[in-house]
């Protein structure tokens, strides 16, 4: 990626080579100390804190990520949060005081990022949201937000369970990490057009943490429950949560996707094989593979070009009435 573009900051780490090297006339370009000016002239340096690997998902939108920064020649500095929003602020302070020229972030949660928000303005360093977004009270804070619509996302789930189950259903609900953008907006979605249906009703709802093994143990723990023989349907805020429901539905004895018929929402290969095997019926796509359109922006951005505030991503749904061998060789994550 080309970073002569009306935002790029000189850095000062590469003037005193070039100094150097024109005091060496005609000589070798002296090697600089420090690591930043071992980068190739226009090379732009993005710091990306990236919540962890706790999903299909996210590896995938990782691969993205990385495989596109690559491909770009950006300058990658990769962080993996390991779930925590503290780390992620510390990645964040950290590419502050290395003076990357632009960061982008996950943000794990909605809320608490305002002072590192500020502190990068302060620095001037651009900040981009990557598939969830935050809650501040100044949107000038970040350029854009490059993301689904985990609202929409909600919605399509709960179009789809009403049309399956005819209107009636006693629904387990799986939730995704707490106070994240998709498990607040994937449950409002959802609600909104059950509100429609009072013979769908949500009998048991935790949060899974979108993993596969809490989603495990809680719908084990719903099935334990006195509602656990009413439920006949489950809508996971993910696929690696339904994945693992389907485990313990199939360990209590019971047919995933028959006795329980199962939504869930990303689109990850393990879903649509899940469909195949008549174990899910139904995935809600959220596509991770968003690089593209992360560094399309950063790069529209640094050459001096507007950008909306919300970049949105599109994106289908895929049930075993469409998912087919050939459906699943097709997919890219
Ligand atoms: C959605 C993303 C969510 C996925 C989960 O954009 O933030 O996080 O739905 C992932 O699989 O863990």
């Amino acid at each position: 990626m080309n970073a002569n573009h009306a935002h790029r900051k000189t850095n000062g780490s590469i003037l005193p080579c070039l100094l150097t090297a024109l005091a060496l006339t005609g000589t070798l370009l002296v090697g600089c100390s420090s690591k930043q000016s071992e980068k190739q002239e226009g090379q732009i340096t993005v710091g990306f804190s990236q919540i962890g690997a706790e999903s299909g998902w996210r590896t995938a939108n990782t691969q993205s990520i990385k495989s596109e920064a690559e491909k770009r020649g950006v300058d990658l500095r990769f962080s993996d949060a390991q779930g925590k929003q503290e780390n992620q602020i510390r990645a964040i302070r950290t590419f502050i005081q290395q003076k990357v020229d632009v960061i982008a972030f996950s943000p794990v949660v909605e809320t608490g990022w305002q002072p590192v928000l500020e502190e990068a303005k302060r620095a001037g360093i651009p900040v981009f949201l990557t598939d969830r977004a935050v809650d501040v009270t100044d949107d000038s804070l970040y350029v854009s937000f490059i993301g689904s619509d985990f609202i929409e996302e909600g919605r399509r789930a709960g179009e789809w369970l009403a049309k399956k189950m005819d209107g009636k259903a006693k629904i387990a609900e799986l939730q995704g990490t707490t106070g994240s953008a998709p498990a607040i907006d994937r449950k409002k979605g959802f609600e909104a057009f059950i509100a429609d249906y009072p013979e769908m009703t949500i009998i048991k709802s935790q949060s899974g943490d979108f993993t596969r093994a809490k989603g495990k143990e809680v719908f084990e723990a719903f099935l334990r429950s006195p509602e656990g023989s009413e439920i006949n349907a489950l809508y996971a805020h993910n696929d690696d949560m339904a994945l693992g429901a389907i485990q313990a539905i199939e360990e209590a004895g019971k047919k995933p996707g028959t006795d329980i018929v199962i939504v869930s929402i990303d689109g990850v290969h393990d879903a649509f094989q899940a469909i195949l095997d008549g174990k899910l019926n139904c995935t809600v796509e959220c596509n991770p593979l968003i690089g593209p359109q992360v560094f399309d922006a950063v790069e529209k951005y640094l050459a001096g070009e507007e950008l909306p505030k919300r970049i949105q991503i599109e994106e289908g749904v895929f049930d075993e009435n469409i998912v087919t061998q050939e459906v699943l060789d097709k997919r890219q994550y």
